[in-house]
């Protein structure tokens, strides 16, 4: 096992990884920036080093001060936790090369899943379901238009560098097909370097769910059934929850869902926790989207129902140690649900709400979890995600997990600062999400 792990993150998810580092009884070194001197992640790691200005192309992105920062303190593995670092193949073998384990995939495969276009050719010939759409990268807007003719509209362009949504475009019809290219192939452009763009028909109100992952490095995998991420704006998630109301719904979405998510895994010997994302139609189908090579934000609803320590898993793996456990002896053990405090104001359309925490209270009790990023008399900057907790509950069925939230949220004391606080405690009341029944455009069709 490893004997130092720098944790190259910042806020919640930093103080999320050094807990369970802290259990495993593995050292921790913290980074931060001039902004980050006195965050809660630098206070509960064993050491920390600073490695530059507040901007993230300064210090969380910056390769150069954090690879020397885990030379320096001897860390033989680094934990990129999400966003930041955690996608990045060419980080992976910068670390590598200096003799340090990166906690994660391989960086082939990142690379395969970060190419859009890629990927969805890759998951249709290992058997998983894509939405009908064009094979690969499109050619020329002639082709665009042929493809989009044959599959019917409205379509989507897609940028292969893209994902969450960055330089996606909606052609209701043929006449909107040309600018939707063009928009595409202009935010690719500037957004990631890379012009190339593939077409899928439209699927219209979806839902967004997605299952967890893990595999090791000796071929076994396991998934650890699906997780709702339907309530949502902006491509940002909001509330997320596991397991999904759908699977009341659809009898055999999540074995279906669960094998194609294997599937995949098997045939990119994919290795480490990852997240398969798949969108859902209203009649059921659904149809994989893309694959995120990380941990994700909502991974604590899947810990909340499984029983198990996601980041302790990947720390095993990485490693180099089998799972110990298979699919047969794994179990959905109630309902949980997980509400993103953002620094935000709902009066002036959710837009970040930075600001000085002068009061910080936190809910407790059984059947809740807050994971969070800040404490009293910090302020949140404007440099970073607005994310400044997470507060996850647990119950026996989704209606005791709504009531603990309810509980929860009550509890929490936050002051001076602006968040949407409120707006979970409308929506754990709305009719719409007692009935477990939303799409991906719920959120911003009800409160905007
Ligand atoms: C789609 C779609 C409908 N049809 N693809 C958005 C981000 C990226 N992950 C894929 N996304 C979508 N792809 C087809 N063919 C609808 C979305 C989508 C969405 C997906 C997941 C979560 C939230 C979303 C919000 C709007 C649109």
């Amino acid at each position: 096992m490893f004997d130092t792990i720098l944790v190259a993150n910042r806020g919640e998810i930093a103080a999320r990884i050094i807990r369970t580092c802290r259990e495993m009884e593995i050292r921790t070194i913290a980074v931060y920036s001039e902004a980050d001197v006195e965050a809660p992640h630098v206070a509960a790691a064993d050491e920390a080093v600073e490695i530059g200005p507040a901007h993230v192309t300064k210090s969380y992105l910056n390769q150069e001060a954090i690879l020397e920062a885990a030379k320096s303190h001897g860390a033989d593995a680094i934990h990129p936790g999400y966003g930041l670092m955690s996608e990045n193949p060419e980080f992976v073998h910068a670390v590598e090369e200096a003799g340090i384990v990166f906690i994660g995939p391989r960086p082939e495969v990142m690379e395969l899943m970060g190419d859009k276009a890629r990927a969805r050719d890759f998951a249709e010939k290992a058997g998983v379901p894509v939405v009908p759409g064009s094979d690969g990268p499109v050619e020329d807007e002639e082709q665009a238009h042929a493809i989009a003719e044959s599959l019917g509209y409205p379509v989507l362009v897609k940028a292969s560098a893209g994902g969450g949504g960055i330089g996606m475009n909606l052609a209701k019809n043929e006449k909107k097909l040309a600018k939707a290219i063009q928009t595409s192939i202009r935010r690719a452009n500037s957004a990631f370097g890379d012009p190339s763009f593939y077409i899928e028909k439209y699927i219209q109100n979806p839902r967004h769910i997605e299952i967890q992952v893990l595999a090791d490095d000796h071929g076994n995998a396991i998934h650890l059934f699906e997780r709702e991420c339907s309530v949502q704006r902006r491509h940002q998630k909001v509330i997320e929850e596991a397991p999904s109301p759908a699977s009341k719904t659809f009898e055999g979405l999540r074995q279906e869902m669960g094998r194609a998510a294997l599937n995949l895994v098997e045939a990119s010997e994919y290795t480490n926790a990852g997240t398969v994302e798949f969108i859902v139609s209203p009649n059921g189908d659904f149809y994989f989207i893309e694959m995120n090579t990380r941990l994700q934000v909502e991974h604590p609803t899947t810990e909340m129902i499984t029983g198990l320590d996601l980041v302790e898993w990947q720390i095993r793996i990485a490693a180099g140690e089998s799972l110990t456990l298979s699919q047969q002896d794994l179990a959905i053990d109630g309902h949980s649900i997980q509400c993103r405090l953002y620094a935000e104001n709902p009066d002036k359309r959710f837009m970040p709400a930075p600001g000085a925490i002068t009061d910080w209270v936190e809910p407790s009790g059984e059947g809740i979890r807050v994971d969070s990023g800040v404490s009293a008399g910090l302020k949140v900057t404007p440099y970073y995600d607005p994310l400044i907790a997470k507060v996850i509950t647990h119950g026996a069925d989704r209606s005791a997990a709504i009531e603990r939230m309810k509980q929860a949220l009550a509890e929490f004391e936050i002051g001076e600062l602006t968040t949407n606080l409120s707006m979970h405690l409308t929506v754990m009341d709305h009719e719409d999400f007692r009935s477990g029944d939303v799409h991906t455009g719920w959120l911003e069709e009800e409160f905007s």
